[in-house]
């Protein structure tokens, strides 16, 4: 398999998951905003849209979007966990569609300010406190690797944490995973 990604986004929970499987797996690096991919490959030719992550060389071709690629590896590698398939497959739509898409704001305009940050950490509370009270727990799936990855930029946007113990407790489990640990210092985040 190949896994197109970018240092530190989303891509990085597929990456988790293939480390933790001790699959067999190629890197590729896009670049951010080229549609090509740091070895001088066209990026456009796999995802037109130019985002990660996508994974190639699976039996099912090429692969694409988060609420694809994360459920193709939890049944791969049996990182369903103990909800069962549509429980995980509810939290990932939950953290795709809702958390991830509630940091959006904050990367399209690192400056925003005023009324309109306001509004955006509002959004993005709304969301955090959901997914503390349904969801988030200290058992490994391929959701909960999605979710350490979207809390990480937290830090970077300027959004505490603090309230959310369930959440932090979350992150502490998965930052003790040697998984997420190799693949974070694969993508030179640590
Ligand atoms: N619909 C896609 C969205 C993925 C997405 O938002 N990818 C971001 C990184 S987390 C990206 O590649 N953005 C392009 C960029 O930053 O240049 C999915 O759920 O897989």
């Amino acid at each position: 398999m190949k896994l197109y990604y970018l240092p530190g986004a989303c891509s990085l929970a597929s990456h988790i998951l293939l480390r933790e499987a001790g699959a067999d797996f190629t890197l590729v690096q896009v670049e951010r905003g080229t549609g090509r991919t740091t070895d001088g490959g066209d990026y456009t030719a796999i995802n037109p849209l130019g985002y990660v992550p996508a994974l190639g060389e699976t039996e099912h071709g090429i692969l694409l979007e988060n609420g694809a690629i994360l459920p193709f590896l939890a049944q791969k590698f049996g990182f369903v966990g103990i909800g069962g398939f549509h429980s995980m497959l509810q939290e990932i739509g939950f953290l795709s569609t809702e958390l991830h898409k509630a940091y959006s704001p904050f990367f399209k305009n690192p400056n925003i300010a005023g009324r309109d940050r306001e509004g955006a950490e509002s959004q993005l509370h709304s969301r955090l406190g959901r997914y503390e009270q349904a969801y988030a727990g200290t058992d490994f799936n391929a959701a909960k690797a999605y979710a350490f990855v979207i809390t990480n930029w937290s830090a970077h946007v300027g959004v505490s944490l603090e309230k959310y113990p369930r959440i932090n407790a979350m992150r502490d489990a998965l930052s003790a995973r040697r998984s997420v640990r190799a693949a974070m210092a694969a993508e030179g985040l640590s």
